[in-house]
């Protein structure tokens, strides 16, 4: 089929490369780890999907009930004839929602998986063939140049799902930053964020009952064995994760279920039983905290939205 005249697709896609190196990187020190960016090749993708639809998972179906519950309120704050652009775009329920109040002249999608991205962006160039989509697939937690926008539209940056929470809070200050940029004086950023809350709940979202999180999990292993030619037995590894409530944050680790050993680019790493690879934060904001870490770097907050049972927040944020 045809792509329509209205999308465009920038391939900024990170390098094998830059995989090896990190996890190269990664295995190396002690806590081993590998950032969390690496779960999202098209598999990864599928699987994050699907946890989305897990019923333990509450972040992504409450997000959506408040986008459309104060959809009106929210342009109003956002302003039309936007330039919006989206961080880590992956699956458009969310942002169809924003597009059909907002019906901004163009929509930027940002996104590390090229096939995502690809597949969701080119249904929106479809569907909306009023709005001019330029996708761009790109490691966005790195500043690199955004495509060209019309000078006259205003700039919103939607950050949703929570992601904002898979960083270290001073990569937070950073990225905010680099936003503020992107969207100028007096542009805004729309961004959920996940509420801190009952661990069992936060425990159970992060262990869903028909493993779909552990896949997801497992699946950057599958990927060093895919993309690196990495020799390891996935089955040694097992899904590991917990809140840890002084720290505010879930943590995903690969744990070693038997002594066991990952051999990739020539290089040998041995694992006790019990060793781990932490493979991800996500971290918990009270409303209050996030706005503060905002304001840190100059973004006031304009408005913030909860379901009635405090699971999440969807923040309107002004430069
Ligand atoms: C993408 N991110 C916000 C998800 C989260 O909840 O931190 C990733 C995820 N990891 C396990 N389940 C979902």
């Amino acid at each position: 089929m045809t792509e329509p005249a209205n999308f465009e697709l920038h391939d900024l896609k990170p390098a094998v490369a830059d995989f090896r190196r990190e996890v190269l990187a990664g295995l190396a020190v002690s806590p081993r780890r590998i950032p969390p960016k690496f779960f999202y090749d098209a598999e990864g993708s599928q699987l994050f999907d699907a946890i989305t639809c897990q019923p333990e998972y509450y972040p992504t179906r409450t997000e959506i009930g408040l986008l459309r519950a104060h959809g009106r309120e929210i342009a109003e704050r956002l302003g039309r004839q936007a330039a919006l652009i989206e961080l880590g775009s992956g699956s458009d329920i969310k942002i169809r929602s924003l597009l059909d109040v907002l019906r901004p002249a163009e929509y930027l999608p940002l996104d590390i998986s090229l096939t995502h991205l690809r597949d969701s962006a080119l249904g929106i160039a479809r569907d909306y063939p009023q709005i001019r989509v330029r996708a761009t697939c790109v490691d966005y937690t790195r500043q690199f140049a955004l495509p060209p926008m019309s000078p006259e539209a205003h700039r919103v940056v939607f950050y949703p799902g929570s992601s904002v929470g898979n960083f270290e809070p001073d990569d937070v200050r950073d990225l905010l930053r680099w936003v503020a940029g992107m969207v100028g004086p007096g542009g805004r950023l729309l961004i959920g964020v996940d509420l801190k809350k009952d661990p069992a709940r936060l425990n159970a979202a992060y262990n869903d009952a028909a493993g779909v999180t552990a896949a997801f999990n497992r699946n950057v292993l599958k990927r060093m064995v895919r993309e690196l030619g990495a020799q390891l037995v996935i089955d040694d590894f097992v899904h590991r994760a917990f809140y840890h409530e002084a720290l505010g944050r879930i943590e995903m680790h690969l744990q070693a279920c038997r002594p066991t050993r990952i051999q990739v680019a020539g290089q040998i790493f041995d694992f006790a039983e019990g060793e781990g690879i932490h493979t991800e934060n996500s971290y918990k904001y009270s409303p209050a905290q996030f706005a503060a870490l905002a304001a840190e770097v100059g973004f006031v907050t304009e408005q913030v939205w909860c379901d009635a049972e405090q699971l999440f927040s969807v923040h309107c944020l002004r430069v």
